[in-house]
This record gives C-alpha cells, sequence and structure tokens, in this order.
C-alpha cells in the first residue's frame, strides 16, 4: 500500500504552546512562498530588494508586518526565512516564520495562514517528508524525535550520533557484506566447476560468522541504548526516616521531595528525572517500608512495594540508629524485595558519630557483589559513589565502549535480532549441507531486515505508524 506523496503547502507552530519571546511557524510545499506572501507586508525603504518572498534566496530573511488576508487585521511583526528547495528541512520550498511567543498571536497566525491556503501540518509530517524525499533516512527521522525528547547528555550524544547517520551506517556495512556473500554464493551456483567455487563453502562460513560477530556486538549494545533513550528507573527504598527523600534531593540537585524529622512523611511515591553523569535516571522516592496503622502510608508502602518490582535498580537506603536483629531483618527484607533487581545499599547519615561503623555492619551481612556506599545528605560526601553505582548498571558488559555506535530504538533492535536469527539459520544450512540456493534466500532475509531499520525496505503502514508518534511541527 503507498500512500500518494503530498507536496501541498503544511504550515503548524514548531516551537511549543505557552508564552516565548518568538513562536516560529513552519510552512512547507508547493507554493509556501506566495501564500505567505498573502500575509507579509514589507518595507521598500528597508528592504529594497525584496519582491516577495518566493524570490528572496535561499537562507535569507526579511522583517515585516503580517496581516490577516481576510480583513487586513494587523496581527503581529514578524520575521520571514526563506529556505528554497531543495535546501530545506523536508528538501521542499520551506518558509518560517517568527512571531511573538504567545497564545493568541498563535492562534492568529495560524489562521492567518490557513485561510491562505495552508493546511494545519499533521504529527510529523515534515520529518515523513524529508524521510519521503532522501532528506533522512529512517533511522535518522526517528533520531531527531530522540534528539527532542533527550533529557541528559549521553542520551542526546546518542540520538545526535544516530541522526548524523552513524548507526545507518553501521548497519548498512553489515548489509553491503552480506550482499558479498550473496554475490559469492551467485558465482558458486553460476560456476560451478570454477576452482574458486570449490572454495566458496569455507568462505562462506566464515564471512557469515564474521558477519554476525559484527552485528551481535551492535545489538548487544541496545542494553545500554534502552536507557539512554528510555531513561532508567531507580527506587529508593528502606525504612522511615532513614534519608530516602533527602538523597532524592542530593541527586535531583533541588529540594524536590519533603524532608522531615516526622517518619513516615512521604506517604505516596514522588519521581523525578535526574541526569547521572549524562544518563537519564527516573527516581522514584517511596514511603519508607514498615508496617502502618495509618491507611494512606499503608497505600503508600504498597505503592512502594510495586516500584521495587519494575525498578531497573534499587538503591536502599539504612539508618545508622539501626539496632542489630534490626539490621539482620531490614537487609534480609531488602535482598528479598530485590531478587531480580541490581541492588546497592547507601550506609546514610554518614556525618553522624552513630554510622561510623554502618557500611562495615552491612557489609558483614551481604555477598562482595552487593555495593554498600557510604553517604550524607547533610555533607553531600559519597554522592559519586552513588552516581558511579547507577553508571556501572548502564555500562555493564562494556558493549558500548567495543563499538562506537549505540543501538537506542526498539524497533532497530528488533530488526538487528531478526537479521541475526537468520544469519544463524544461514551459517547451519551451509553446515547440514542445504543447497546454495537455499542458504542465499535466508541471506536475502537477513538483509531485507536490516534494509528496515534504515527504512529502504519497509512498509508504509510502518512509516505511518512511526511518524504518527512525532509532535506537531516536527
Ligand atoms: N545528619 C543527617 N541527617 C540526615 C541525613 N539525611 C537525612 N537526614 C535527616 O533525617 C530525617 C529524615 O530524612 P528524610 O530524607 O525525610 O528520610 P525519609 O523518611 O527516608 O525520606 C530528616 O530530619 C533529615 O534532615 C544525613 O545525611 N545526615
Ligand atoms: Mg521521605
Amino acid at each position: 500500500m503507498e500512500t500518494p506523496y503530498l507536496d501541498d503547502p503544511i504550515a503548524a507552530a514548531a516551537t511549543p504552546p505557552g508564552t516565548s519571546g518568538i513562536a516560529v511557524f513552519r510552512v512547507s510545499g508547493v507554493g509556501s512562498g506566495a501564500l505567505v506572501d498573502a500575509l507579509l507586508r514589507v518595507s521598500r525603504e528597508d528592504f529594497p530588494d525584496f519582491h516577495g518572498v518566493p524570490g528572496m534566496p535561499g537562507y535569507t530573511c526579511v522583517f515585516g508586518h503580517l496581516h490577516d488576508p481576510r480583513d487586513d487585521r494587523f496581527l503581529d511583526e514578524a520575521v520571514v526565512t526563506h529556505f528554497a528547495a531543495p535546501h530545506s528541512y523536508t528538501g521542499e520550498d520551506v518558509v518560517e516564520v517568527a512571531v511573538h511567543g504567545g497564545p493568541a498571536v498563535r492562534r492568529a497566525v495560524l489562521a492567518a495562514l490557513v485561510s491562505s491556503g495552508a493546511r494545519p501540518a499533521e504529527p510529523g509530517e515534515f520529518t515523513r517528508r524529508a524521510f519521503l524525499n532522501g532528506k533522512l533516512d529512517l533511522a535518522e527521522a526517528e533520531a531527531v524525535m530522540d534528539l527532542i525528547s533527550s533529557e541528559a547528555e549521553r542520551s542526546r550524544a546518542a540520538a545526535a550520533d544516530q541522526l548524523r547517520g552513524a548507526v545507518s551506517e553501521e548497519v548498512g556495512l553489515v548489509r553491503d557484506r552480506i550482499i558479498l556473500l550473496l554475490a559469492l554464493i551467485e558465482m558458486a551456483i553460476e560456476y560451478p566447476d570454477h576452482d574458486e567455487a570449490n572454495e566458496a563453502e569455507p568462505s562462506l562460513r566464515e564471512g557469515i560468522v564474521a558477519v554476525e560477530e559484527r552485528l551481535a556486538r551492535l545489538a548487544a549494545t541496545f542494553r545500554t541504548g534502552r536507557l539512554l533513550r528510555e531513561g532508567m528507573s531507580v527506587v529508593i527504598a528502606g525504612r522511615p526516616n532513614a534519608g530516602k527523600s533527602s538523597l532524592l534531593n542530593r541527586l535531583a540537585g533541588y529540594d524536590r521531595a519533603i524532608v522531615s524529622e516526622v517518619p513516615g512523611t512521604t506517604r505516596d511515591t514522588v519521581e523525578e528525572t535526574v541526569g547521572v553523569e549524562g544518563i537519564p535516571v527516573h527516581l522514584v522516592d517511596t514511603a519508607g517500608l514498615r508496617d502502618s496503622a495509618d491507611v494512606v502510608e499503608r497505600l503508600g508502602v504498597d505503592r512502594a512495594r510495586k516500584a521495587l518490582g519494575e525498578a531497573d535498580a534499587v538503591l536502599w537506603v539504612v539508618d545508622p540508629s539501626v539496632g542489630k536483629e534490626a539490621l539482620a531483618a531490614e537487609i534480609a527484607e531488602a535482598l528479598q524485595s530485590a531478587v531480580s533487581v541490581p541492588l546497592a545499599f547507601v550506609a546514610g547519615k554518614n556525618d553522624l558519630p552513630a554510622s561510623e561503623a554502618l557500611a562495615d555492619r552491612i557489609r558483614a551481612h551481604v555477598s562482595r557483589s552487593i555495593p554498600v556506599l557510604p553517604f550524607s545528605a547533610l555533607t553531600g560526601e559519597g554522592l559519586s559513589g552513588v552516581a558511579s553505582f547507577l553508571v556501572s548498571l548502564v555500562d555493564a558488559g562494556g558493549a558500548e565502549r567495543k563499538s562506537a555506535v549505540v543501538l537506542t530504538n526498539a524497533r532497530h533492535h528488533r530488526a538487528a535480532a531478526a537479521a541475526l536469527d537468520h544469519l544463524a539459520e544461514a551459517r547451519e544450512g551451509l553446515a547440514r549441507g542445504l543447497p546454495f540456493d537455499v542458504v542465499s534466500a535466508v541471506l536475502r532475509e537477513a538483509a531485507t531486515r536490516l534494509s528496515e531499520i534504515t527504512g529502504d525496505e519497509v512498509s508504509e503502514s510502518v512509516v505511518q505508524e512511526i511518524f504518527a508518534r512525532f509532535c506537531v511541527g516536527k
């Protein structure tokens, strides 16, 4: 199913709702310049060379007044920039109109643009046109969205690399190698008596293994990539008053949660996304885990237990005033509630004399693989240790260090995993002595799966689905 490519002029605000210094409208498609001309008045004195937007050279701008073409009402001042096709974001004629950023201004300008012939753009329609015009491949187009939504430095860096084509390049390289293997098979089928045909099988096997290794390396980066794109969910748990909310505030860098000496202050889970050494971390501060008679607090404790089950990591904060037996029970509870999740103990209130031996007391109960991190929310000491623990989880395996490219997108990972399956199938088929043409068909499948990542071979419905997730104006 191919939907026809539309090049009618579309318009949308490229800046978010609310008030701001300026708001920028983007108009793209055939006739964009004339359409904006219907609104625009430019002073001959200031711009003697201006003869309408379509006549403006690309990458130039003018200042003028916008009037509603229906009743000539003055709307706002504007700076109008022209991007002449094909040197624009979409590859079409694009005009950007910068006005003052207010909700009423935005509504009036959009209504005026529509009255002069623009269609309000659908979500992602600009980037979809850029993709269909070959300005971006599919992985690069998806990177635009990731770049916009990235909240931490390493997420931004991964999206920026993908936008620059790093993922497409690596995937293309693997795909090219598969195509070389296909050529080798073709040759062996075509000239079975040729010397090289006898060599074909071992070279083919070696070739498949090499391609598998390279692609597996890329696929392995997804563990890190997923956390960079979606963020790592970290639950802060422990007894009431241990200093959980204080730890959250230190990690957030400001007072997000209420801290109080009254145990049971945090009754609901408090969530906050912070950047920890460039990694987006969704912190979940929980109600202290204890049996409480208070109904609201009990609901909070239930939520805390639920959050523990869904976390990527748990920081369990221990209060230094805890007695010997209580500590043993608390540690047992912590270990039990985080069986399948990486866990670290935070030996809290490290500034108090009572906390002196706390870390060692905890260590006596747990295996050495579980970090025990001394920390003081009062002085900030130990915060870097907590941060290092979180970073170590993202970088576990070190896949991202071996490969310069990080796969962050689940769609890409699924395609790479499917391609790997086909490669393994081809390798095994070869070992079992299946005919070359069968092996060739399986290898071709692997190449097709990889083409889905960049969108060289992808169904219209997948394209639709991807761009529908974009925001309007992108
Ligand atoms: N001395 C000291 N007091 C702390 C520290 N962290 C928290 N507190 C105090 O312990 C009490 C409980 O802290 P809070 O973060 O609300 O604990 P939560 O109930 O676990 O969220 C408050 O009075 C805090 O000021 C710390 O590192 N050192
Ligand atoms: Mg609290």
